[in-house]
């Protein structure tokens, strides 16, 4: 017997691939290793998303099944270790999905904390600005920083982005509640 939701149920890279019963999607996006698998599973609390320490490896769309919508991971942008036919074909195949998918309802852009936002950000809050679509930032890892540092960081990201962001520890759990209620916010039963 399949659970009833938090599974995968494609991994999709052109649209007949993906999901045709019309429920909302939101999208995970982040540069590879920023956490977004690990803050799948925290959000989840389950072991759904594939965390791993060889980033990129994976490049296709993955739709999770929610309760009345879908959780679409994008594997991260910004990977070397893949070949140049490969990055092509996956970036396409997002870029589509981005720009035409009508399911499609928002964001969540995932980036470790200690960086600083680089183009492939700056692309995505254009994309979600441009399409009238929700986006939150969510800043990754703040356990591998102290507090003084956390604040730093925090202040320093959102002057960057010029938008309040979500800082979270999926190791500890920390700030995970605050962006379920976000999700929430969007009718997403999470
Ligand atoms: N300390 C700490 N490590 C984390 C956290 N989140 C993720 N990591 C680690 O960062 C590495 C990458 O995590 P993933 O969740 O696989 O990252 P990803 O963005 O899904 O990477 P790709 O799938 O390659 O795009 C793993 O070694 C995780 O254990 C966190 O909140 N704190
Ligand atoms: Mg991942």
């Amino acid at each position: 017997m399949s659970p009833k939701n938090n599974y995968l149920v494609a991994s999709a890279l052109t649209p007949v691939e993906m999901p045709t019963d019309h429920q909302s999607e939101l999208a995970f996006l982040g540069r590879s290793n920023a956490g977004k698998s690990s803050l799948i599973n925290a959000l989840t609390r389950t072991k759904m998303a594939h965390v791993s320490n060889n980033p990129g490896k994976t490049q296709r769309i993955h739709f999770y099944r929610m309760k009345n919508w879908y959780l679409v991971d994008l594997p991260g942008y910004g990977y070397a270790k893949v070949p140049k036919s490969v990055r092509d074909q996956f970036g396409q195949a997002v870029e589509g999905y981005l720009m035409s998918r009508q399911e499609l309802i928002g964001g969540i852009l995932i980036q470790d904390i200690r960086r600083d936002p680089q183009l492939e950000e700056r692309t995505v809050l254009r994309w979600a600005y441009e399409k009238n679509l929700f986006i939150a930032v969510v800043g990754t890892k703040i356990d591998r920083l102290n507090k003084h540092e956390q604040k730093m960081r925090i202040e320093e990201l959102q002057d960057a982005y010029k938008l309040d962001i979500y800082p979270i520890s999926s190791r500890t759990g920390e700030g995970i509640d605050k962006l379920k209620d976000a999700i929430k916010g969007l009718g997403l039963t999470i």
